[in-house]
Parts: C-alpha cells; sequence; structure tokens
C-alpha cells in the first residue's frame, strides 16, 4: 500500500469539478485518508513547487495555486502513486488522453485541475508538507473485493 497526495486546483473547484475528480478515484477503489480545503499561502505554495523555482513557468504557477482555494486529498491504494498520476493524465490538457481527468476536463497547461505527487519520495515529502497532522488509518471493507 502506499499513500499519494492530491490537490483540486484553484480552476477546479471554480468550476465545481471536486466531486468530478473525487469521483475517479474512488470509484477507481482508492482509499480517501485525509482531505482539507485551504486557501494556499505563498510560503506552501513555494515549499511544495520548490523543484519548478528559476522556471519561466513559475511566478504565473504560484499565482494560480494562491489565488482561490484548493481542496486537497491523501488517497492510499496498491500502487497509488502511479495509478493517481495514469487517473490524472499528461500536464497539458490539449495532450492528456480522453478518459483521464485533465484529457476530459480541460485545454490549458497551466490551468490544469489537478495535482498529483510524482514518485514515492515526493509523495511523502508533499504528506509531509499538507497533512502534518498525519492521514487516515481505517480499514476499507471493499479493499477485499478490490484486490486479488
Ligand atoms: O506534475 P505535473 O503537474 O503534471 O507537471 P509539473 O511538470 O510538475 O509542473 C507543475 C505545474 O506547473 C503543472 O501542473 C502546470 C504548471 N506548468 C506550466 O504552467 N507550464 C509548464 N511548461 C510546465 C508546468
Ligand atoms: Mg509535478
Amino acid at each position: 500500500m502506499e499513500t499519494t497526495f492530491i490537490f483540486v486546483k484553484p480552476d477546479g473547484v471554480q468550476r465545481g469539478l471536486v466531486g468530478e475528480i473525487l469521483n475517479r478515484f474512488e470509484r477507481k477503489g482508492l482509499q480517501v485518508v485525509g482531505a482539507k480545503m485551504l486557501r494556499v499561502d505563498e510560503d506552501l505554495a513555494g515549499k511544495h513547487y520548490a523543484e519548478h523555482e528559476g522556471k519561466p513557468f513559475y511566478p504565473g504557477l504560484i499565482k494560480f495555486i494562491t489565488s482561490s482555494p484548493i481542496m486537497a486529498f491523501a488517497i492510499r491504494g496498491v500502487d497509488a502513486v502511479t495509478v493517481s498520476r495514469t487517473l490524472i493524465g499528461a500536464t497539458n490538457g490539449r495532450k492528456a488522453d480522453p478518459g483521464t481527468i485533465r484529457g476530459d476536463f480541460g485545454l490549458s497547461g497551466g490551468f490544469n485541475m489537478i495535482h498529483g505527487s510524482d514518485s514515492i519520495e515526493s509523495a511523502n515529502r508533499e504528506l509531509a508538507l499538507w497533512f502534518p497532522e498525519g492521514t487516515l488509518e481505517y480499514d476499507k471493507s471493499s479493499n477485499l473485493w478490490t484486490y486479488d
């Protein structure tokens, strides 16, 4: 089992896509083990996107992420990091495959509705940053019928 970190970005919240997006993770069989809605400040945005500091799109990215509330989730399951990235799709909505979140709902490179950790190391770093209080531990009974 792995736990990964995702958040619905300001465009996804503003467009009323939180339920639609979360549903994709739930129907896949993944388990929600943490959830919170918040307005991201510059400090948290900078720490979260530290790897992109100095890139041309960085200032616009920070402005966007801090512009309006987001909704964050901790998501647990077997290979949760990779499975979540597959559900999310390629960074640019115009290139993302149909059937993925970005492929189904977006046409933008920047306004791409959702973040998902790109590796187990990133997930652990991001979960510590966004859920310092930790995530929940509880049995998901349907796991018995989800994994063989
Ligand atoms: O992991 P992912 O979100 O798919 O992309 P990253 O390469 O980590 O970039 C983070 C974030 O930055 C991306 O979701 C949109 C934005 N961005 C951009 O606006 N323009 C780019 N050329 C690359 C990324
Ligand atoms: Mg990334």
